[in-house]
Order: C-alpha cells, then structure tokens, then sequence
C-alpha cells in the first residue's frame, strides 16, 4: 500500500466540475484552506458548493462565485442540540438530485466525513445520477484529539476507510493517521499528502506599506493569530515574550479569540508586561497584521501544519515555533525561523529575542520566508493537486 505519497499534478485540467465542500466555518485553519479551496476552484472553472452551518470567515470576504449552502437544520424540543450534520447531508442530497455533484470534499474527518458518506449512500440508492465520490482531508486534531477519542475513533476509522480517497495536509499527519487507525487494505493510494497552500498576492510584504498604523513606534513586534484554544498554548507565549524583552522595548501582538484569552492576560499582568501585550481579538486584515511584525510566534503543543505561521512567512515575516507535529514541514530551521522544542521556554525567549532586537537577521529570514512560501506552497501548484485528485476518483484521471 502506497502511503504518504504527493499526489501529481495533471495538466492541463479540461474537464468542469460540480464540488461540494463540507467545513467548518471557522476563523481556523481547516476552514480557512476549504474556503481558499472553493474560491480557487470556481476560478479555475468549476461548478463549487460551499455545505456549513455558517458562512464560513474567509468566504464571506471574497466575492468569488462560490454557491453558499448554510444548512442550520431546526431546533426540535427532541434534540439535545441541532443536527447540522444532518441538515448538511440533507442540503447535498438537494443539491444532488436538482443538478449532481461529482465530489463531495470533507474537510476535518468529524462531523464532515461521515455526512459525505450519507449523502453518497443516499445518493447511491437514488439509482438516478452517479453517486458523487468522496475526498476526505485530515487537518490535525480530527485525527490526535477528537476523533481518536474513544466515543468517536470507530466511526472516524470507518469514515475515513469509505472515502475515495483521503489526504493530509502534513507528512506527519499521513504518519499519525496511520499509526492511530488501522487503514490496512482499505485506501489503495493510503494517505496522500497535499500540503496547505496561502495567496501570496494577498498575503504579501507590500501589505507592510498599507499597514503603518498595526506598528508602534517605540520598539519592534511579535504577532500571534489563533483561536487561544489550549493547544495554542498563549499563556506560555506570554512568558517567553517576558522572558525575552530583558527590560528591551517589544510588543506581543495578540489576534483571535479563545478559551485562555483570560488566562494570557492575566498571566501578562502577573509578570508586569500587560502595557507590551495587545490583545486585537478577532480580525480579517491579517496581512496587514502580519507584514509589519519582526516575527510572527506559534508556540502550539501540537501543530499538523500552522497555516498561520505559512501566512506570516508569505508576508515576508520570520517565525519562531515550537517544534511539533509538521511545523518543520513549513518553517526551516535557520533558515525561514527558528524552531525549539515544546518544553524548552528559554529557548524559545532566546529565539524572539534573536529577531525581534537584531533587524537585520529577521530581514534576511524575512525575506527567505517568503521566497519559501511562493516556492512551495503557492495556491496555482496545490490547487492542481487537488484537481489532479478529483478527475483520479472520478476515473478520469491519472
Ligand atoms: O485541527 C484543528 O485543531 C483545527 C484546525 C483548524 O480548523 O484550524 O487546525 C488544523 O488545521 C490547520 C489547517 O490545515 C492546520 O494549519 C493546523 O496546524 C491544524 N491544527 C492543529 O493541528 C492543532
């Protein structure tokens, strides 16, 4: 069985497809990479439907012609909370039967997989149209946190072994899967790696002109994007920025929302650095967030990717993170950033402190960050991997 193998490209893709794309609708990665996804293939041509329960951040900010399923299903007296899952496999079956779909693109195995593969199974027995193929993609805590947990790991096995196809948006997480869940003899192609891609016109260093107002004047800053979830682990960047200042001028900025957003600010006063730590809450301007930072921090205890940090470096901006899970797969050691194990919070201080109190170095790997991100993960190149996938499941392809 082939296994963590990138998938190649075919070109050019001539055939027009109708692409169901099933997300959260989150500020988070999984939906911001699904969102991306269903604008760059209905540029390219295809027929795209976007399935959530919400429309999902970064769709609602583009005017690409995506069609919007927001299926809420209803509240019932009955349910303990509402089914969206289900209103989602409904909302596809609607949408099947009036005009077909091809493909059905889960992003995050729970609950996306399993309502793709009641849609198909639906469809199947419909003995009108083809059925539409599924294509599952495994972003990070799908796969370590909650559908390896035991109330859900046999239906996440399950789904995953029914899709047509699945990848995984890192080596690591190919390697993690497979180590979690049992997928002998059921994947022909195993777990196929396509990386995640970022819009390196949008997120670019010209933002850094647009953006004089995100700097302040008296010294250089540090930026962190994330959803404060205890796996981003905000409390302990806190520390390692007041670990790094050494009675230097800095500021940590702070952008999103989450559960230890309490617990950052208060760790920030314990320590006497709440005047350097600005907390912006949730935003959609993140290129011109991230152009004007030294350095951009991702101090995760598990990270699959760090879409963010690929972000930051797309903006001309070096990252400094923990070493976990498939962060060395976008941020090269010396190189792009720096990388320190997730106990070490000295090292980790020292890092920041490299960049934020030395511009020229944060220049250089400034400047390398980006080259990296056009280099290997630009939209046009992993938007054909998923084409060349999808005519693959359809029989169609190579
Ligand atoms: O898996 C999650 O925790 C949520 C998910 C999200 O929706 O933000 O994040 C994961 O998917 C992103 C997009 O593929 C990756 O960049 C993140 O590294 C990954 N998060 C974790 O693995 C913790």
């Amino acid at each position: 069985m082939r296994c963590c193998s990138k998938v190649q490209p075919t070109s050019p893709v001539t055939r027009k497809l109708r692409i169901g794309i099933l997300c959260h609708p989150t500020y988070g990665g999984s939906g911001v990479v699904a969102s991306e996804l269903a604008l760059s293939l209905a540029d390219a041509g295809h027929d795209v439907h976007v399935f959530s329960h919400e429309v999902p951040p970064r769709l609602a900010r583009s005017p690409g012609l995506v069609q919007m399923h927001r299926a809420q299903g209803v509240p019932y007296p009955l349910f303990h909370s509402t089914p969206h899952d289900l209103a989602i496999t409904s909302a596809i079956l609607d949408i099947h039967r009036a005009s077909g779909l091809d493909i059905l693109h889960a992003h995050y195995a729970l609950p996306h997989a399993v309502s793709a593969f009641l849609a198909r199974s639906a469809a199947e027995s419909d003995r009108g149209r083809p059925a539409p193929r599924i294509v599952t993609t495994l972003h990070g805590t799908d796969i370590t946190l909650i559908g390896n947990d035991p109330s859900y790991a046999p239906l996440t096995q399950f789904v995953i072994g029914a899709s047509d196809a699945v990848t995984a948006v890192s080596h690591w997480l190919a390697r993690e899967t497979r180590a979690r869940f049992c997928l002998d003899g059921v994947l022909p192609h195993g777990v196929e790696v396509i990386h995640n891609f970022v819009d390196t016109e949008w997120f670019s260093p010209s933002s850094r002109r647009e953006a004089s107002a995100c700097r302040r004047p008296d010294g250089p800053s540090v930026v962190h994007v994330s959803n404060f979830r205890p796996v981003k682990r905000v409390p302990w960047l806190v520390r390692a920025f007041a670990a790094a200042l050494k009675a230097r001028a800095a500021t940590l900025v702070l952008v999103g929302d989450g559960p230890d957003q309490l617990e950052s600010r208060s760790v920030a006063r314990e320590l006497g650095v709440a005047d350097r730590v600005l907390f912006l809450g949730e935003r959609d301007v993140l290129p011109e967030l991230l152009a004007p930072a030294d350095v951009f921090a991702l101090s995760s205890s598990s990270e699959s990717f760090g879409l963010s940090a690929l972000e930051a470096m797309a903006c001309g901006t070096p990252v400094v993170a923990t070493d976990v899970g498939g962060v060395s797969e976008v941020v090269e050691h010396g190189v792009t950033g720096f990388l320190s194990p997730a106990d070490d919070l000295e090292g980790f201080a020292a890092h920041l402190a490299a960049l934020l109190f030395a511009p020229e170095s944060a220049r250089r790997m400034g400047a390398a960050a980006r080259e990296s991100a056009v280099r290997r993960f630009s939209r046009a190149g992993i938007v054909k991997q998923y084409e060349a996938l999808y005519l693959r499941v359809l029989g169609s392809g190579s």
